[in-house]
């Protein structure tokens, strides 16, 4: 299932002809930064999300996670806005979009980006279990797991500044693409509607982030990340950079030099949009033929999250931001 979708997937992108777990991890020699990471702290900050229900768009748990959010944001410091928009469906319709956007440090010229998207799938289209595929999934490692993520960083730049600003988005809308059991026909731009609108918009068209990071599904137990096709082919040093930096906290085994497949995420529409280079830090099995066995299915709950993951990638995150000058 997931191999064939990876299959067709590759061959759209072809025929479209386009381009241990310490608390605390030392930095390198030269720059004298101590990096605290609580992934207690990212864990709870995935809990909660997933305790509102299915954050699927048009619903009450989707309305009171984004409140939350937003609080938790505005909690940090940051400066937070909701950007109301909308995209269209697989049906064709019209569907809103509220993206979340943050700015640690909005006075700062020098930027980075970091995003996620906090939707929830409303189909477990992968699962065994085929008279339960219409029921939206927890989506804890497909959603919450980056954001979750995220929040923790936001709080910790709070704590200790770095020098440089860093944008904040939580984008709406990216698990809604169109499902085999639905018949009606496939458009890839089905996925990802809150960052194909936020592209387009003036807050992406303005963004002066000098590149962006993108997560998704960065909780699952032992997950790895190999190097994802896109952000290879538009942003290159940038992937070095995350990589380097897994290595010098002590996550290489998280981080493989393995080439991962072209992944239609967040991080495209960003890439064929605005002037901001960013990448996808995503979970990839099988030499990036495939997602984890959980994806879109009902064992994408609170169970599929794994501190020692969430560890891996907040640290490499912050040895990121703290070593922008
Ligand atoms: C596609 O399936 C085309 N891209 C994966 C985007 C995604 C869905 N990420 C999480 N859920
Ligand atoms: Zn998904």
């Amino acid at each position: 299932m997931n191999r064939i979708f990876f299959i067709l997937a590759s061959m759209l992108t072809i025929s479209c002809g386009s381009s241990n777990n310490p608390a605390s991890t030392k930095a390198p020699e030269g720059n004298n930064i101590t990096i605290s990471f609580s992934a207690d702290s990212a864990y709870s900050y995935i809990e909660r999300q997933v305790a509102f229900g299915p954050r699927v768009p048009g619903t009450e748990s989707h309305t009171k996670c984004l409140d939350y959010l937003v609080a938790t944001l505005n909690s940090f410091g940051a400066q937070v806005s909701v950007q109301e928009g909308e995209g269209i469906d697989f049906y064709g319709k019209k569907m809103p979009v509220r993206n979340i956007i943050a700015h640690v440090g909005p006075e700062k010229a020098k930027r980075v980006l970091l995003c996620s998207h906090w939707d929830c799938r409303p189909f477990a289209d992968n699962d065994a279990d085929r008279s339960r595929i219409n029921e939206p999934i927890d989506g804890a490692n497909d959603g919450a797991s980056g954001v979750g993520i995220i929040l923790e960083i936001a709080r910790q730049l709070q704590q200790k500044e770095a020098t440089v600003g860093v944008d904040i988005l939580f984008f709406d809308v990216e698990d809604y693409g169109k499902p085999d059991h639905i018949d009606v026909e496939y458009r890839p731009d089905t996925w990802c509607l809150g960052s194909q609108y936020w592209g387009r918009s003036d807050e992406g068209q303005q963004c002066r982030a000098r590149f962006g990071i993108l997560l998704d599904m960065v909780g699952a137990p032992g997950a790895q990340f190999l190097r994802e096709n896109f952000s290879v082919a538009y942003a290159a040093n940038i992937v070095d950079k995350v990589w380097k930096a897994a290595e010098t906290t002590g996550h290489g085994d998280r981080f493989l030099f393995e080439d991962g497949g072209y992944i239609t995420d967040d991080h495209y529409y960003i890439n064929q949009l605005t002037d901001v280079p960013c990448i996808d830090i995503i979970h990839l099995e099988n030499g990036g033929t495939s997602f984890g066995a959980y994806w879109h299915t009902h064992d994408d709950t609170m169970k599929n999250i794994d501190r020692q993951t969430l560890s891996a990638v907040g640290e490499t995150l912050l040895q990121v931001i703290y070593n922008e000058r």
